[in-house]
């Protein structure tokens, strides 16, 4: 009795595993005929379990084997099925989602940022600079008077004071004009010698194709014992040579401003027109391109400096004008437009 049974066992197994693995094969294979095989082998009136009606004429000794044995070829009987129904599944959803979305279509190109022109020109300036000891400092667009102004030897009346120039925020509060505060900052904070660039947006009240109330400005200070003029001319034409052309002739022409003495106004020969004469260069062949000068002792003695023992040059420029000079860039205002046909042409 025992060895027929589970003889029947086996013979059942052998034939649901030959059915199902030829159905694995068959392009006809789907989750009906698979949930139909599943219910014939191990349904209620299933072929295993119509076997297992007969366990009650075993002894009790033989029952639990037989039981193990059915409970065997249940076990890898549904695996198999379940496994295979699930890959129908999963292929089913594959085809639905191809349907939907059309895998083999190019991708969308992703568009990346890059640098503002105007931030490019400061980081190469600041870079020309550091390969002589300059160090980038930073410091407040908000000023008090002082700083922007008394400290730097800018008397009550001058012009630059002027509602007409200044944004004022108070009677003694200010949009920086220029980035000269952060060096009196740093002059407060730490003793020469000293060498520093500073970068920055400034604001002044100026409006039109060749001014921006907003624009950027980097300035440089060095200070020591015994600096000349000389030292100023040399750092500023290797300057030159280094963002323009190493060709590019300058000149140092005499000029005014009240934190220097002398003072100096940077020429170089006009870089659109090679010198020979030409509207951007008002027919002089020349271009302004920085202001520069010895310190004058005034700003020394505000931020406790000895100008005995003391001297030192410094020099400012405007970027959206050196940017505009080495790009031919002819309206400042396209700075600020964020139009992306202008931006991703640097
Ligand atoms: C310029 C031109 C000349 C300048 C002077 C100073 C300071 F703080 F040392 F006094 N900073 N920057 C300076 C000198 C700036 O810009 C056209």
């Amino acid at each position: 009795m025992f060895d027929a049974l589970s003889q029947k066992l086996k013979l059942i197994q052998e034939e649901a595993f030959k059915e199902l693995s030829s159905l694995a094969i068959s392009p006809a294979i789907n989750e009906k005929n698979l949930e139909e095989l599943k219910i014939r082998y191990l349904g209620r009136n299933g072929k295993l379990t119509e076997v297992l009606k007969d366990i009650g004429g075993l002894s009790e000794e033989d029952r639990p084997k037989i039981g193990q044995q059915a409970n065997g070829i249940k076990k890898t009987l549904s695996e198999k099925i379940n496994s295979l129904l699930y890959s129908l599944k999963e292929e089913g959803q594959k085809k639905e989602f191809q349907k939907m979305c059309d895998t083999s279509l190019p991708s969308r190109t992703l568009d990346i940022g890059k640098r503002h022109p105007l931030i490019q020109t400061m980081e190469e300036i600041s870079h020309i600079f550091s390969r002589y000891g300059f160090q980038v400092a930073e410091g407040p667009e908000i000023e008090t008077d002082y700083y922007n102004f008394e400290a730097l030897n800018i008397p009550k009346h001058h012009p630059a004071r002027d509602m007409q120039d200044t944004f004022y925020i108070s009677e003694d509060v200010v949009l920086r004009t220029h980035t000269s505060p952060v060096q009196i900052h740093v002059m407060e904070k730490f003793k020469p010698p000293l060498r520093i660039i500073v970068p920055g947006v400034v604001y002044r009240h100026d409006d039109d194709t060749s001014h921006s109330p907003m624009f950027h400005q980097i300035e440089g200070l060095l200070v020591d014992r015994e600096v000349s003029f000389a030292h100023l001319k040399g750092i500023l034409t290797y300057f030159v040579h280094e963002i323009f052309s190493s060709k590019t002739k300058v000149r140092f022409r005499p000029s005014f401003f009240p934190f220097t003495e002398p003072s100096a106004e940077l020429d170089i020969e006009c870089v659109l027109c090679n010198g020979k004469g030409c509207s951007v260069c008002k027919n002089s062949g020349w271009l302004e391109v920085a202001g520069c000068g010895m310190v004058h002792p005034k700003v020394f003695e505000a931020v406790n400096y000895d100008p005995q023992i003391f001297s030192g040059f410094a020099f400012g420029m405007g970027i959206e004008r050196i940017t505009m000079l080495r790009y031919g860039i002819d309206n400042i205002k396209l700075f600020f437009e964020n139009d992306l046909r202008f931006l991703r042409q640097f």
